[in-house]
């Protein structure tokens, strides 16, 4: 049952935006100054002017667009808007320096508490905050969102280690389930209409015939992934599709990114740490076409979108779609390795509580799956508030993908969330299980 109380839509607001800014201010209080507006990748943006775009989306969004309000510093808009400049030029650019960036973030902040206090949650109020403060919920994802960003950042900054987390619990005994599930044939409910802070892109819930398709129980493990390598996989183009060959060949791929090979032992770098390539985790930062060319060499495929989906939320007990593969309830650290309590994933077949009805795990969390599907809009699409969040990155040139990882906070993470990027990004948190077409029982 929706929540409608406004002292808990508030709470539960206020909750969300603080745990961001906690976050925030862990990612860019752990380094020295100069490090915030280096250039650690040509892939990412330095750390300061995150910071400053988390401000700025809050006070266009929230700010500007619901309350009313003037713009603080219009002057600094094009600075900090993604589609101006590339993130390799962002270094160049007059960016507000460290301490500025943390007070204009913080100011936004306080106009914004003030937002919060005296919003309604009425009926017949602005329907960005009625749709049970949906602008609220929106700018704590974004920032939660850039916060993973950061975490990428610090993964390719070189250097000392500055991000320290226990590691995930180890399996008590090793998983023995079956290697896959077979998911039966039928139409299920895709998308959300219902869940108050879903974005645009996981809107609305329409129904879906899948046809049978068996899936893995766990994510590619990196165990696995070794196997391909030994076997030769980034040697042989049948696996490949054609642009990933051409990306093989043009940088010498050789295994995942961060991974080195010494004396015959496998070995990657995790935020600043060399270890031991560890078997039994799902293997992390392979792009699609890494992905794409495993499940060729295994005798397999990637899933669709829509198999992955209904793997994590179709109840063939009710025939309903659940908000997580456990059910209904909100995430706990029971259910799925989010929020960067680790900085890594957990062993595959790890939190048996968070497994879906038929008992494939992990769907949420540990590694961002990578699917089949192109960033598409679903039928009914609308966007909202903005075309500039998904509607404008639709099309052939992103793949989608599901679950989350370790590395996303649990408000922006649920069975119908869509993350999106191109199939050469191996940066990211990413990983990938298998499917294979089923049989009609
Ligand atoms: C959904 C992760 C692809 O980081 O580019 C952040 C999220 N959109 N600011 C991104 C986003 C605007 C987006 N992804
Ligand atoms: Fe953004």
């Amino acid at each position: 049952t929706a929540v409608t109380d406004p002292a808990a839509l508030r709470a539960r607001a206020l909750d969300a935006l603080e745990t961001a800014r906690r976050r925030t201010a862990l990612l860019t209080g752990c380094v020295e100054e100069p490090e915030l507006t280096a250039q650690h990748s040509p892939l990412m943006s330095p750390l300061v002017w995150d910071l400053a775009h988390i401000g700025n989306q809050e006070e266009q969004w929230l700010l500007r667009a619901v309350a009313g309000q003037e713009a603080m510093r219009p002057e600094i808009d094009p600075l900090y808007d993604a589609f101006e400049h590339p993130r390799a030029e962002r270094p160049r650019l007059p960016l507000l320096p460290p301490d500025e960036a943390r007070g204009y973030a913080a100011e936004v902040r306080g106009r914004a508490l003030d937002v919060l206090e005296k919003a309604s949650f009425a009926a017949d109020g602005d329907a960005r905050l009625t749709r049970s403060g949906f602008v609220f919920g929106m700018i704590a994802q974004h920032e939660q969102q850039h916060d993973e960003t950061m975490l990428i950042t610090h993964q390719l900054r070189k250097g000392a280690p500055v991000l320290t987390a226990p590691a995930p619990e180890p399996l008590a005994a090793p998983f023995d389930g079956p290697a896959e599930v077979l998911v039966p044939g039928g139409p299920f409910t895709m998308g959300t209409t219902a869940e108050p802070w879903a974005l645009d892109n996981e809107r609305p819930g329409h129904a879906r015939h899948v046809p049978p398709f068996h899936i893995d129980t766990t994510p590619v493990t990196n165990a696995a992934y070794l196997r391909f390598i030994a076997d030769g996989g980034y040697d042989d183009p049948r696996w490949w599709a054609p642009a990933g060959w051409a990306m093989v060949r043009e940088h010498g791929l050789r295994a995942p990114l961060f991974w080195r090979c010494e004396a015959g032992q496998w070995l990657r770098r995790r935020f600043g740490v060399t270890e031991a390539v560890p078997p039994e985790e799902p293997v992390l930062h392979v792009s699609w076409y890494e992905a794409d060319a495993y499940a060729r060499w295994a005798g397999r495929r990637l899933p669709t979108e829509q198999e992955w989906e209904k793997a994590a939320r179709h109840d063939p007990a009710t025939g309903r779609s659940r908000r997580y593969p456990w059910g209904d309830a909100d995430p706990t650290p029971e259910h799925a390795n989010l929020g960067q309590r680790h900085l890594r994933p957990a062993p595959a077949g790890s939190y048996p509580r968070g497994q879906s009805p038929l008992g494939v795990r992990q769907l949420i969390g540990d590694v961002w799956e990578w699917t089949a599907s192109d960033f598409l809009p679903y039928p009914g699409f609308v966007a909202y508030p903005y075309r500039e969040y998904s509607e404008v990155f639709f099309g052939p040139d992103h793949k989608v993908l599901r679950g989350g990882s370790f590395a996303v906070d649990a408000v922006a993470c649920r069975g119908t969330f869509r993350n999106w990027d191109y199939p050469v990004r191996r940066q990211i948190f990413a990983g990938f299980r298998t499917a294979r077409d089923g049989e009609e029982v």
